[in-house]
C-alpha cells in the first residue's frame, strides 16, 4: 500500500518518475485523487516552500519539486470534480508595463504552479487596464505584479489605483515582487503582500489564498 509519506519524499527530492509511479499507484490502489492532492502532493510542496524559506533548500530544487508536482498534477486534475478543481485557487501573474524583465516573474510562477495554483501569465510590459481586464477574464484570487526597474515600479500603485476605481479591488489580492520593490513600498501602495523571492512567494500566496477565500490550505 502506498502511503502518502513516500509521495511526499519523491515530491520533495523532485523524483518525476517516482511521484508518477506512486500517484498512478495509489489511484489504482483507490485512494481517492483529492486526497493524494492533499496529504501527498500539496503536503510535499508545504513542506519544500517551508525548506526554501529556512534556507534548507534552493532553488534549483525548489524547481525539481515543482517539476515532480507537476508531474502529479497531470496525473490528478482531470480526475477532480469541477468543483474540486475551482477550490484550488487562481493566480493572474505579469510584469508592469515598461518592464520586459520576466525570468523571476517565470520561476515565481512555477513554485505557484507547483503548490496547485491555475497560473496565468500574461507576460511582460502589461497594462493598468490589461491587469484589470485579466481580473475580469479570470477572476483570481490573487493578482501578482513584479517590477524590476524603479522606473516602472510605481505602474503597480497605478495598476491598483485602477482596480480601486473600477470597483473590483476586493476581488483580489494583490502580491509585488522583484528586485525594484521592498516590503515597505508595498505597504504604502496598498498591496496586500510582498516576497522578496519564490521561496517566500509560496507562504505569502498561501496567506493570500485563505485571507481572500476563508479558507486555509487553498480550500482542500
Ligand atoms: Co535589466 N536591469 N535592464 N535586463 N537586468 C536590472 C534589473 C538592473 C538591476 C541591472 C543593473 O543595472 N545592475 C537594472 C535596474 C536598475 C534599477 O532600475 N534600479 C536593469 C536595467 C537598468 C535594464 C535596462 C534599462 C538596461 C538598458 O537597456 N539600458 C533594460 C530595461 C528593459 C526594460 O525592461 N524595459 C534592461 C534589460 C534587461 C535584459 C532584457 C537584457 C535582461 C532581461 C531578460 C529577461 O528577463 N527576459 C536583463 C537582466 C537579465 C537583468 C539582471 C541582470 C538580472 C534580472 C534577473 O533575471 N534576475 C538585473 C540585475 C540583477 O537583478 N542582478 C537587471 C534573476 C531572477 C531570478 O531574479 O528577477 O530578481 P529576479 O526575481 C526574483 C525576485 O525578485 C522575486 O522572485 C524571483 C525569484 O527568486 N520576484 C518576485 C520577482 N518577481 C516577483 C513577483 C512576485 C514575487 C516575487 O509576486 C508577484
Amino acid at each position: 500500500m502506498t502511503t502518502y509519506g513516500e509521495l511526499e519524499d519523491g515530491l520533495i527530492r523532485g523524483d518525476l518518475e517516482i511521484v508518477k509511479l506512486l500517484t498512478n499507484k495509489a489511484l489504482d490502489e483507490g485512494a481517492k485523487p483529492r486526497d493524494i492532492l492533499v496529504n501527498g502532493l500539496i503536503a510535499g510542496m508545504n513542506i519544500v516552500g517551508d525548506r526554501m524559506k529556512s534556507g534548507e533548500m534552493f532553488l534549483p530544487e525548489v524547481l525539481a519539486s515543482a517539476g515532480a508536482m507537476h508531474q502529479g498534477l497531470g496525473i490528478i486534475k482531470p480526475l477532480l470534480s469541477e468543483a474540486e478543481k475551482s477550490e484550488l485557487g487562481k493566480v493572474v501573474i505579469g510584469t508592469v508595463e515598461g518592464d520586459i524583465h520576466d525570468i523571476g516573474k517565470r520561476i515565481v510562477g512555477l513554485v505557484l504552479e507547483g503548490m496547485g495554483f491555475d497560473v496565468i501569465d500574461i507576460g511582460v510590459n502589461v497594462k493598468a487596464e490589461a491587469f484589470a481586464q485579466a481580473i475580469e477574464d479570470h477572476n483570481p484570487e490573487i493578482l501578482g505584479m513584479s517590477a524590476l526597474l524603479t522606473t516602472t515600479a510605481p505602474r503597480m500603485g497605478e495598476t491598483i489605483a485602477l482596480l480601486k476605481e473600477m470597483g473590483i479591488r476586493d476581488r483580489v489580492k494583490v502580491i509585488i515582487g522583484g528586485a525594484a520593490t521592498t516590503d515597505e513600498f508595498a505597504k504604502s501602495i496598498e498591496a496586500d503582500g510582498y516576497a522578496a523571492d519564490a521561496g517566500s512567494v509560496a507562504q505569502c500566496a498561501k496567506r493570500m489564498f485563505a485571507a481572500q477565500t476563508g479558507v486555509d490550505d487553498k480550500g482542500l
